[in-house]
């Protein structure tokens, strides 16, 4: 939503080649960062949006597997208007922002209390002033995306043909065929029995 992360992800190491003093840091080749303006590697380096444009940008649903995710996270330090917010249930369980630095940090988030629950992140920017924007990069640790799901067969009596719809942005189970079926199924890379 909003313009913030339009041009995003950002490639290399945008801060240094504008001589900001200010290395970002990041992991591998991309990251996300709404002041910065090199979506690919034959982009001008060094171009920005600046800090006027606002937005969100969310990620897809995972499980959380484990007592802990991590990321790296820099850009402004105003939690209020720009940050990261992890979402477990329609509620934000934890929020995050930088140092007013363009230099990502690490950061880690105790989810041992979220095992077993799916949850997505979500990046905040709603500042156009000094230090509006957020950098983030390098998210993992005890999460399992969900990736693609089906299923193979159903019983009822006798082996019959069934048939599913896996929504990957909810891990929902979203159409099905046959009653009274026993459904062995991968959900979020869980293995799963599901009776209906
Ligand atoms: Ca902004």
């Amino acid at each position: 939503m909003g313009d913030a992360f339009r041009n995003q992800p950002t490639y290399g190491d945008n801060p240094t080649a504008r001589n900001r003093g200010q290395p970002s840091n990041h992991e591998g080749h991309y990251w996300i960062g709404s002041f910065e303006n090199r979506p690919t590697p034959q982009s001008k380096p060094g171009k920005v949006v600046g800090d006027r444009p606002q937005g969100t940008l969310r990620s897809r649903i995972f499980l959380i597997t484990g007592p802990s995710i991590e990321f790296l996270v820099g850009g402004g330090c105003h939690i209020d208007t720009v940050r990261v917010e992890l979402v477990v249930a329609d509620k934000v369980v934890r929020r995050a922002t930088g140092k007013c630095t363009e230099t990502m940090e690490r950061k880690h988030w105790d989810t041992t209390s979220f095992i077993g629950n799916k949850a997505y992140v979500k990046l905040i920017d709603r500042s156009s002033g000094a230090w509006g924007h957020i950098n983030f990069d390098d998210f993992g640790g005890d999460i399992e995306f969900c990736e693609g799901i089906w299923i193979s067969y159903a019983y009822s009596g006798a082996l019959t043909n069934s048939f599913f719809v896996m929504n990957l942005r909810t891990c929902d189970l979203i159409n099905y065929t046959s009653l009274n079926v026993y459904l062995s199924i991968r959900a979020c890379s869980s293995l799963q029995d599901f009776v209906f």
